[in-house]
């Protein structure tokens, strides 16, 4: 067949890119499909540029990716449903539409029926994309495929998601990377989905997979070898695709010890959360193997407002965790999130006055917690009475414990912060450390 797919991220923060998309081309190509990848991105006018593709391909099936529902920021929150209604609508008039991508994911029905798209499909689409086109090629009017949602008459129909984890990581060849070099740009690196917690926020568990789907170690460095070779991405950073890099910890270990055997020189960011069983030596390897600097979300420094939320870490652990990685230079971003259940002014200040005695490189606090259709939130923000219980939560929908003043909290939270003078030999560490990949 041939084949449309449109990356359909507006939202140009951290650039990240089409990942997922890459390699749901991968797999229609090497099923004998003929693909070309039109990214929306950085586009001044996207719809000139979707309408020029549809256009120029004639496809007969136009698949998109849609990210993120917003920009999950409940002081100026910014949804792309909008942009990904008109962008499907183009296109169904020229082709049969299918939408992909986490947000389809996080809200699937509710995303088919705002964009009228013909299909969806939830989960991972590596294996499950081409048997739906084989299926559709074959004129099914039923289909097998893992994750799809189609209509018959009035009903959707829906097959559970593929969420077996991923075998194969990035296909940088249709993605355009000149396009991509900008300051503090990181390249994708897949190392694993799915997550074993169940924080009530997040979706992933649900979304991504309910266990850590690790990959290989020797298949990642296995990425790197080839990104080095064929795209010279070992000279600027990487950011992990993955949750929470640090557990399964012997994994963690062995992806940083083979990352070492292999004598390649690259630079790492991940997310990296304060679990009872981070240890030294995992961040004595993280540092050997080119971590450059890692994000916790922690969110809070009160066990109250951490147990509500079920984070699967305490107060303690996160003081155990930051003084690991000040010994060990770890340069670490923590990102506080203010307002979550149970969270009182008292909470509040509690966690600013720790996080007046860490020594991070940055830290970043923000307020409100965007609730997701999946997520276990949902529930306490319609017994609180911020979410309408029959709300689909496609516009942007963020839960504020009940009784907390928004202006006093803004003030508050951007109260949080690190001296320049303080965090400039930590900076200047980071900066060193993405220097000297280019040497
Ligand atoms: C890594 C990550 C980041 C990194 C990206 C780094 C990089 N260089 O790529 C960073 C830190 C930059 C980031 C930023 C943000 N992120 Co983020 N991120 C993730 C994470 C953990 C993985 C995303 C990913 O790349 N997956 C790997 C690829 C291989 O998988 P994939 O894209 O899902 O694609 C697969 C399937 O979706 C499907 N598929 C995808 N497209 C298509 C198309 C078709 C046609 C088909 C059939 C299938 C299909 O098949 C693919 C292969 O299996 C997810 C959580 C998660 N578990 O998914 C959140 C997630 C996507 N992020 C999220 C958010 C909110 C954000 C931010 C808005 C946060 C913020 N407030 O700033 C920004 C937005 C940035 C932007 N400009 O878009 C939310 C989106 C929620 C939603 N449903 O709307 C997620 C789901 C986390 C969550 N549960 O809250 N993120
Ligand atoms: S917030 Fe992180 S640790 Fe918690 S369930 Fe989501 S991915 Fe897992």
């Amino acid at each position: 067949m041939n084949l449309l797919l449109v990356y359909a991220n507006p939202y140009t923060m951290l650039w990240p890119q089409p990942a997922g998309l890459s390699m749901v081309a991968r797999a229609a190509r090497e099923a004998g499909h003929r693909v070309r990848l039109v990214d929306l991105m950085f586009e001044a006018d996207p719809d000139a540029t979707l309408a020029r593709a549809l256009e120029e391909t004639r496809p007969e099936l136009v698949g998109f990716t849609l990210r993120n529902l917003d920009n999950a920021d409940m002081k100026a929150a910014r949804s792309f449903v909008p942009d990904y209604v008109r962008w499907v609508r183009m296109a169904s008039q020229v082709a049969p539409t299918l939408i992909g991508g986490p947000a389809v994911s996080s809200a699937p029905e509710p995303l088919l029926r705002a964009t009228g798209a013909t299909y969806a499909m939830t989960g991972q689409g590596e294996t499950s994309f081409p048997v739906f086109l084989r299926e559709l090629e074959a004129g099914a009017s039923t289909f097998s495929a893992a994750g799809l949602i189609w209509r018959e008459g009035e009903t959707l129909r829906r097959n559970p998601p593929d969420l077996s984890g991923h075998a194969r990581g990035i296909d940088w060849s249709f993605i355009d990377l000149a396009k991509y070099k900008r300051p503090y740009m990181a390249h994708g690196l897949v190392t694993k989905t799915g997550c074993a917690h169940r924080c009530a926020f997040c979706d992933a568990p649900w979304t991504a997979g309910t266990t850590f789907l690790t990959r290989e170690p020797e298949a990642i460095v296995e990425d790197l070898r080839r990104d080095a070779r064929d795209y010279q991405l070992n000279t600027s950073e990487y950011m992990l695709i993955d949750t929470c890099f640090n557990q399964p910890l012997g994994w963690a270990k062995q992806v940083c010890e083979a990352i070492i055997r292999s004598g390649l020189k690259v630079g790492w960011a991940a997310v990296v959360e304060p679990t009872p069983d981070l240890d030294r030596e995992l961040c004595r390897l993280m540092v050997r193997a080119g971590n450059t600097i890692v994000t916790t979300l922690v969110a809070s420094y009160d066990d109250d407002v951490l147990a509500q939320s079920a984070r699967p870490f305490t107060a303690a652990d996160v003081a155990h965790a930051f003084e690991l990685f000040e010994a060990e230079e770890v340069l670490y971003m923590p990102q506080l999130m203010f307002g979550g259940p149970g969270e009182t002014r008292a909470s509040v200040e509690t966690t600013l006055r720790y996080a007046r005695r860490c020594k991070p490189i940055m830290i970043q606090g923000g307020w409100g917690v965007r609730v997701y259709p999946q997520a276990p939130l949902r529930e306490r923000a319609v017994a609180d009475g911020q979410v309408p219980a029959e709300s689909d939560l496609l516009a942007p929908a963020f839960y504020l414990a009940p009784g907390l003043d928004r202006e006093w909290l803004d003030a508050r939270s951007r109260s949080v912060g690190v001296s320049k003078l303080a965090a400039a030999p930590r900076w200047a560490r980071y900066l060193w450390r993405l220097a000297r990949l280019r040497w």
